[in-house]
């Protein structure tokens, strides 16, 4: 009798313990990270239950500058606008590889990281991008001269041990990014992207699709599995494809990337130019989503805009219509450069398209700081 007992216990608590893991992996995404934060799965898992909510509005580097100012303790180009602060940030660790103080667009890393934590605070996302510098030839990451610079890092490469210096000055930035309780901050990190095009020396015509999945599979696994850096969530973000076969020609494979995005912006001026645009954001999104619902990743865009947004209906008329149609995470606009007058991507105060902007931030499915709390 008691041992019919104990056996009926057993089974009823690894019955009651199915029941739990079931339960469990339906409402939890797994980051590729199996020892992701906490905060990061729990981020992670936000983000897809967000999908039903809206889109979120990013921009690059709101916090840190905008169009001709610099540094100004809780300004931003989004909130003069708007009233409120973007949902999500980009920011860009170019020349953090190479051991400098601030960035290539002139953003103390040391500030960057009170910025990241003051986004944490409020309840928005980080996303960080990286323009790391040509190694081999000392330039900068647009640096295409030579098609040998991926090779050349990849173990076995001249420059590997060079590169895994680098990519630990990656490491130490992420883990010092923690919040007042010392708690890793979960963030997102958008390496070598736009890879699809041929500027960057980890760009299409500099190396093989093979290389430049090694590249990515050999930087996750260092930073993940060498350095410990467990608050990455990894963003895949090609420039425009033309489909889903070019969109994952250099794709590392679902074990590597946690969010599918890409990169997209209208080439010009002229009608052309935008129609040309709609149609790529059209089959982009496309291209994504579908590829994230497949896969069960995390679609999104990467970076947008328009220069000098010269169509004041830009945000209604051309990006709403086309982002309206399909779930994705987020939307990012790049920055509006201090120290260039006329690259800019989203308004500023005065701005004519800001009467247009203000309509789209307020529309019901596009989503601010204050939407997301
Ligand atoms: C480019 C431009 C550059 C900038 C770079 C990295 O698109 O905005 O001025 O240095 O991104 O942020």
């Amino acid at each position: 009798m008691k041992k019919k007992l104990i056996l009926a216990a057993i089974a009823f608590t690894s019955l009651f313990a199915c029941k739990q893991k079931a339960v469990e992996e339906i409402h939890t995404k797994q980051p590729i990270d199996k020892n992701a934060t906490a905060e990061t799965v729990r981020l992670y898992n936000t983000l897809f239950e967000r999908l039903d909510k809206g889109i979120m509005l990013g921009h690059q580097d709101d916090l840190a500058y905008g169009h001709s100012w610099y540094k100004e303790a809780g300004r931003s180009d989004v909130k003069d606008v708007t009233g409120d602060y973007p949902a999500v940030f980009g920011w860009e660790l170019g020349h953090l590889e190479i051991g400098a103080e601030f960035n290539l667009d002139s953003i103390y890393f040391s500030d960057m990281k009170r910025y990241a934590q003051d986004i944490h605070r409020m309840g928005s996302i980080n996303t960080f991008s990286w323009h790391g510098d040509n190694m081999v030839t000392g330039n900068t990451a647009w640096d295409c001269a030579q098609d040998t610079v991926v090779k050349t890092i990849l173990a076995g490469g001249i420059n590997h041990d060079q590169y895994i210096k680098w990519l630990d000055r990656v490491a130490d930035f992420f883990l010092d990014l923690k919040d007042d309780n010392g708690v890793l901050i979960p963030v997102v990190f958008r390496m070598y992207h736009e890879h699809t095009g041929d500027w960057f020396w980890w760009g299409s015509k500099q190396c093989t699709p093979e290389e430049y999945k090694q590249l990515w599979i050999m930087t996750v696994e260092y930073l993940r599995d060498k350095r410990n850096v467990h608050n990455l969530l990894y963003a895949y973000s090609p420039s425009e494809t033309k489909d889903e076969v070019e969109y994952l020609e250099r794709y590392p494979g679902d074990d590597y990337v946690d969010i599918v995005a890409y990169d997209s912006y209208v080439p010009g001026k002229t009608t052309e130019d935008i129609e040309k645009y709609k149609a790529g954001m059209d089959r982009n999104l496309q291209i994504v989503t579908n590829y994230a619902n497949k896969s069960g990743k995390l679609p999104t865009i990467g970076e947008t805009g328009m220069e000098g947004i010269p169509d004041s209906t830009y945000f209604t008329e051309i990006v709403y219509p086309v982002i309206n149609k399909y779930k994705i995470s987020w939307i990012l606009f790049w920055r509006n450069a201090w120290e260039k007058p006329e690259h800019y991507y989203l308004p500023f105060e005065g701005h004519p398209a800001s009467e247009d902007f203000k309509k789209f931030v307020s529309l019901e499915n596009i989503l601010m700081n204050k939407d997301i709390q």
